[in-house]
């Protein structure tokens, strides 16, 4: 089989920002993408594009221009990682060997997770930000109501950007006030789990947007089936109220979906995997459990944090650290992540509000000076403007970190 000395499973935020260092620090050929897109999208702009603030063309380039050109891009799927004969199988077959493996495939949208959502979604006001198949629909649909109600919902099970579901409430909730329907529509946030946000200093800051959007916020309802020709939602209730166990149907004009999100089988059915299907790497470290040639990065790690683009440039400078450290035999200490991920929450037009901290301890780490809880025209311009940006210029090309380096002098005296 061919073989390498570094195999990057995944082209996305995570595995390019990994490969771009790594291919020019190894040399060319020496590190493979295995990764099955044409297309890379910039995932974090998709709510501005389901809000009708950005095109869809300013999300996505060929795959081709953001690979490193030192790095080897093999076109196809990973199927199997077989790490006890440091080998893994493509799609089609075909055998790859490695020396260092890098897992960083992402999670997998589950739309067939939920009953009747696969032949509902994308038409007769069913959309999601989730997919670049259905971004688009979300702004369509949402010029198309006139009256009644419009749902946003989220599932129980871990999501990227768990901020996402409810960014684009505030944005619907917007665009029917600039059209003068606000009063007709009423704008209701259903989520599965307990709380509006994992971090009470930016729950109770949510709280409050939605309080004063007037975003009904309902708790522990979990959305198991869509009736797409009848447009009705059902939901189950979780949690240990007195109505537990019952299911809801809630009549709707626009509906955006969270979809259940899963690992992928390739990587839930191999050995590398832990009991929930994810890659079972030390959290401070990203050095797998077992394997000590495999690493992983991002939304298909075990890391204990918050899925987001944020968090994996946090953890690829740890991640290529200490993998160079290992391949070179240096005995430098290692580098250990420490939860850090952000969550922008766009909330309007020039509002909001830029969730930053460790899901390792719950506190914040905020880079600016000023209280990142409080919805800010400056937090806007950072998130909708100077990120993607960075994204495109520095953190694919593996020269982005985080906003630790601002940090420093932006905001001297947080923690970190
Ligand atoms: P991805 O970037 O998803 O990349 C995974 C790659 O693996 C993909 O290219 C995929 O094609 C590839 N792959 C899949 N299967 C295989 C296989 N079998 N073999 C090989 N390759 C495979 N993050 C933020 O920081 N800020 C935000 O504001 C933000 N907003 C978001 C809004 C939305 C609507 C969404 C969907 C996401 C948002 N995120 C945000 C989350 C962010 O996009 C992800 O957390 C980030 O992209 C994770 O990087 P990753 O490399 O782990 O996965
Ligand atoms: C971030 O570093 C990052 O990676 C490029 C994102 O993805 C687009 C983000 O959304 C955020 C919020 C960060 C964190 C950076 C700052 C300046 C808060």
């Amino acid at each position: 089989p061919s073989s390498y000395k570094v195999v990057v499973i995944g082209g996305g935020a995570g595995g390019l920002a990994v490969s771009s260092t790594l291919s020019k620090q190894l040399g060319k050929n020496e590190v493979a993408v295995v990764e099955p897109s044409a297309t890379h999208y910039q995932q974090p702009l998709f709510t501005f594009v389901g809000g009708g603030l950005k095109s869809f063309e300013e999300t996505y380039r060929p795959t081709s221009e953001v690979i490193a050109p030192e790095a080897q891009w093999i076109n196809q799927a990973a199927a199997q990682i077989d790490p006890d004969s440091n080998t893994i199988t493509l799609a089609d077959g075909t055998k790859v060997a490695y020396e260092y493996l890098v897992v960083a495939a992402g999670i997998e949208l589950d739309f067939a997770g939920i009953k009747g959502l696969k032949s509902a979604i994308g038409k007769n006001g069913v959309a999601s930000n989730y997919s670049p198949q259905y971004v688009q629909k979300t702004f369509e649909f949402l010029q198309n109501v006139k009256e009644g109600n419009a749902l946003f919902t989220m599932p129980a099970t871990p999501v990227k950007c768990a901020g996402a579901p409810q960014k684009i409430a505030y944005l619907a909730d917007e665009l029917f006030r600039e059209k003068g329907i606000r009063d007709k529509v009423a704008v209701n946030y259903y989520t599965a789990l307990g709380k509006i946000f994992a971090i009470d200093k930016y729950a109770n800051a949510m709280n409050e947007v939605a309080r004063s959007r007037d975003v009904s916020v309902n708790l522990f309802h979990d959305l198991i089936e869509v009736d797409g020709a009848a447009k009705r939602a059902t939901f189950k209730v979780l949690g240990s109220g007195p109505q537990t166990g019952e299911t809801v149907t809630v009549p709707y004009e626009f509906l955006h979906v969270t979809p259940p999100m899963k690992p992928f089988d390739f990587i839930k059915n191999s050995d590398i995997a832990n009991a929930a299907g994810f890659v079972d790497v030390d959290k401070g470290t990203l050095q797998h459990t077992k394997y000590p040639n495999i690493y992983s990065i991002g939304d298909c790690s075990s890391l204990p944090t918050s899925k987001t683009a944020a968090a994996a440039a946090a953890q690829s400078s740890v991640l290529k650290h200490n993998l160079l450290n290992q391949i070179r035999g240096t005995n430098a200490p290692a580098a250990e992540y420490n939860g850090y991920t952000s969550c922008p929450l766009v909330t309007g037009k020039n509002k909001l509000v830029l969730a930053e901290f460790s899901g390792y301890t719950g506190a914040p780490h905020e880079t600016f000076f000023f209280n990142q809880a409080k919805e800010h025209a400056f937090s806007y311009w950072v998130t909708a403007e100077a990120l993607p940006a960075i994204y495109w210029s520095s953190m694919l090309k593996g020269t982005w970190d985080g906003p630790a380096v601002i940090r420093k002098f932006a905001n001297p005296t947080s923690a970190n």
